[in-house]
C-alpha cells in the first residue's frame, strides 16, 4: 500500500466541494489516514511549493494557497499516487478529462481545486510537511476485502 498527500485548496473549500471530493475518494475505496482543516502559513506555502520558486506564477501560487482554509489529507491505497493524479485530472482544468475533479469542477489553472503529490519522493516530503507521524491513523478498513483481491 502506498500513501499520498492531497489538499483541497481554498477555492475547493470556498465552493463547498469538500464533501463531494472526500465522498469520491471513499467511494473509490481509498482509505483516509490523516486530515486537517487549516490555514497554510506563508512559510509552509513556500516550502510546499519550493520546486516552483523560480517560476513566474510562484508568488501568486503562495498567496492563493494562503488565502483561505484548506483541507490537508493523507490517503492510502494501491498505487494511490498515480491513481490520485488521474482522479484529479490535468493541471490545467480545460485539459482535464470529464469525470476528474478538475475536469468537473474547475476552469482556470490558478483555481484548480486540489493538490496531489506527483511521486513517491514528493508524497513523503509533503506528508511530513503537513503531518506529524502521530497525527496519521493506522486502522483496518473492514470493507478492504471487497476492494482488494
Ligand atoms: P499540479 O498541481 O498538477 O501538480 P504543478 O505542480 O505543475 O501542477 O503546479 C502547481 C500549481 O501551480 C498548479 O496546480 C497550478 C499552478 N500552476 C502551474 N502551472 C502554472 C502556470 N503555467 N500558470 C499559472 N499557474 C500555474
Ligand atoms: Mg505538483
Amino acid at each position: 500500500m502506498q500513501r499520498t498527500f492531497l489538499a483541497i485548496k481554498p477555492d475547493g473549500v470556498q465552493r463547498g466541494l469538500i464533501g463531494k471530493i472526500i465522498s469520491n475518494l471513499e467511494e473509490k475505496g481509498f482509505k483516509l489516514v490523516g486530515m486537517k482543516f487549516m490555514k497554510v502559513s506563508n512559510e509552509l506555502a513556500q516550502k510546499h511549493y519550493g520546486e516552483h520558486k523560480d517560476k513566474p506564477f510562484f508568488n501568486g501560487l503562495v498567496s492563493f494557497i494562503t488565502s483561505g482554509p484548506i483541507v490537508a489529507m493523507v490517503w492510502e491505497g494501491k498505487n494511490i499516487i498515480s491513481a490520485m493524479r488521474k482522479i484529479m485530472g490535468k493541471t490545467n482544468p480545460l485539459d482535464a478529462d470529464v469525470g476528474t475533479i478538475r475536469g468537473n469542477f474547475a476552469v482556470d489553472i490558478g483555481r484548480n481545486i486540489v493538490h496531489g503529490s506527483d511521486g513517491e519522493e514528493s508524497a513523503k516530503r509533503e506528508i511530513s510537511l503537513f503531518f506529524k507521524e502521530e497525527e496519521l491513523v493506522s486502522w483496518n478498513q473492514d470493507i478492504q476485502k471487497w476492494i482488494y483481491e
